[in-house]
């Protein structure tokens, strides 16, 4: 008998709090194009798309396993990515912790089997729009800092939503604006 599968759309992240959320969604009002809800608003560190459930608590060691040290990365300029046209914010100055946070996500999920994408080259941003025009070019108004203290293991549900599956480090209040 063939059963239907229950899969998962998978992704890790890094998942803001309230006040980043708030801050980031400044960033986004230049911007033109399909905005990105501000409740979904992330950076993603590794894309798994569907993954079956058995995969879940490997990903979950995964998640816990993987080092992340206290972080601050200055969100301070903008972004575009011409043929999926995302607009984005992210950094001038990548911190090399991060860099190095990211590497060894990924490393650790190629030994466990998976193969995770990132657009290529790993290019952190925070997309904040979809079929979008271009990114403003001048990065006017005050940068975001942004304290990361954990990474997120994030679910893309039918509906739409992003649903943070767990997180590391300090728990996030909550991601209402
Ligand atoms: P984004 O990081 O550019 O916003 C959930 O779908 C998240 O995973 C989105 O943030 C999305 O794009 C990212 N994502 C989707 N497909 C991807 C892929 N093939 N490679 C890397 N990231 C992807």
């Amino acid at each position: 008998m063939i059963t239907k599968q229950a899969v998962h759309k998978l992704f890790f992240a890094l998942w803001p709090d309230a006040e980043v959320r708030q801050a980031l969604l400044r960033l986004q009002q230049p911007v033109r194009g399909r905005l990105i809800p501000p409740e979904k608003l992330h950076l993603t560190m590794a894309f798994l798309g569907q993954q079956p459930a058995e995969a879940l608590p490997v990903l979950l060691d995964i998640l816990h396993a993987t080092h992340v040290p206290p972080l601050q990365l200055t969100v301070d300029c903008y972004g575009y990515f011409k043929r999926p046209r995302i607009a984005w914010t992210g950094m001038r100055e990548v911190p090399a912790g991060l860099l190095a946070v990211q590497g060894e996500l990924m490393a650790r999920l190629e030994a466990a089997g998976f193969s995770a994408a990132t657009h290529g080259e790993f290019k952190p941003h925070v997309t904040l729009a979809r079929e979008a025009k271009e990114t403003p070019a001048e990065f006017s108004g005050r940068p975001v800092v942004w304290n990361v203290e954990g990474l997120a293991l994030v679910e893309s549900v039918a509906d739409g939503r992003y649903l943070p599956v767990a997180k590391t480090g300090k728990p996030v209040s909550d991601t209402s604006v």
